[in-house]
């Protein structure tokens, strides 16, 4: 996701009474990464571009310098994204490796792309056991305790962009080891392919360096973006089928059946970003999908455009939390334990408080 502040109090990354800023330098978290013997990479639950782009970059940087470290993802992944992932990166995946065994203990821990509890639940007591050896790089505004020693840049749109320093530090050849390729991914994704605003100039000079090391945008794209199964599609037909709605054309609600799943042959990981579908209309402000994920519970994602001129946003971060859920202020999501009809009922009796 892109670094936003959201507004309100009780955002599920805070911690309360923690300010989640910098308190060392790329050089400094470098000096501990070359100290390091063994690390322990690893990153926020269902790992997107970024973040696995992040752990791998800095996987394949220390490897470069004769460190060892593995990468542990955990929650379902885009398989197209793990395939950046090759044969000779160690990846763990908490669903079957679980945590390091004691043979296996890192002496040093590296949490990217996030700082924030809610978002490592399966890893966070390990983690609170071993907060003095966590270090953290990312780029979002909000995030815990974590990690003992962090780099926080909020000015980077991706934590790939904000790790560069970190491995310009260390030595690490971005050219070598396809390293950048990994780099490149995070910075794409994040930027929506250098569409968001977050996309400065600095992101292009980045990207330029990137593409000077060796990086393929092209080949990039396609393995991401143009890489889905006709399932995908079908369930993308679907879902704008079923579009209608709510707050006079401000927001768009879809909605995707079990009888979508099965007919299609869809999976629940194969619907990323569907949601994001209807904001490409201009009078539309937010866009939610409820998906059927068994008999009486429906999972619902929000989204929303940022600001526009004379246009106020919809906080989806506020709407999940009238259903128990949260996330940021574009990108949210809740579990509804009813079934479509009464869920997207309970939304529009609601929705139109949080469409100014
Ligand atoms: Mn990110």
């Amino acid at each position: 996701m892109t670094p936003t502040t959201p507004a309100g109090p009780d955002h599920p990354w805070d911690e309360p009474g923690f300010e989640y800023v910098s308190n060392a330098t790329a050089a400094e978290l470098a000096e501990t990464l070359r100290a390091a013997t063994r690390v322990l990479i690893t990153t926020h639950e269902k790992p997107d571009g970024d973040a696995l782009g992040t752990s791998l970059a800095l996987h394949r940087g220390l490897r470069q310098l004769g460190i060892s470290s593995q990468v542990l993802l955990a929650g379902p992944l885009d398989p197209n994204l793990l395939a950046i992932a090759g044969p000779s990166d160690e990846v763990r995946r908490f669903e079957h490796d679980g945590l390091p065994t004691p043979d296996d203990e890192p002496d040093l821990i590296a949490v990217v792309d996030t700082g924030a509890w809610t978002q490592l639940e399966s890893m966070r007591s390990w983690l609170r056991e071993r907060a003095e050896r966590v270090i953290g790089i990312d780029h979002h505004a909000r995030g815990g305790s974590v990690a003992s020693r962090r780099l926080v840049d909020v000015d980077c749109a991706s934590a790939t962009q904000a790790l560069v320093p970190v491995l310009d530090a260390l030595g690490v050849d971005l050219a070598r080891d396809e390293v950048a390729m990994p780099l490149f991914l995070g910075l794409a994704t994040d930027t929506g392919w250098f569409r968001f605003s977050s996309a400065g100039s600095t992101v292009y000079r980045v990207a330029a360096r990137l593409m000077d090391a060796g990086v393929d945008k092209d080949e990039l794209y396609a393995m991401i973006e143009q890489n889905a199964s006709p399932a995908r599609l079908a369930m993308i037909a679907r879902a704008l089928g079923s579009l209608r709605y709510m707050s006079n054309g401000a927001v768009a609600v879809m909605r995707l059946t079990m009888e979508d799943f099965a007919e299609t042959g869809a999976s629940l990981e194969g619907l990323a970003g569907i949601v994001n579908t209807p904001l490409d209309i201009g009078a539309v402000r937010a866009s939610i999908l409820l998906t059927e994920a068994a008999k009486g519970l429906t999972k619902v994602s929000f989204r929303s455009k940022p600001a526009r001129e004379g246009l106020g946003i919809v906080d989806v971060n506020e709407l999940a939390a009238q259903f128990g859920g949260g996330g940021h202020v574009h990108a949210a999501g809740a579990r509804i334990p009813s079934d479509l009809d009464e869920a997207e009922a309970a939304i529009e009796a609601v929705v139109d408080d949080f469409v100014d």
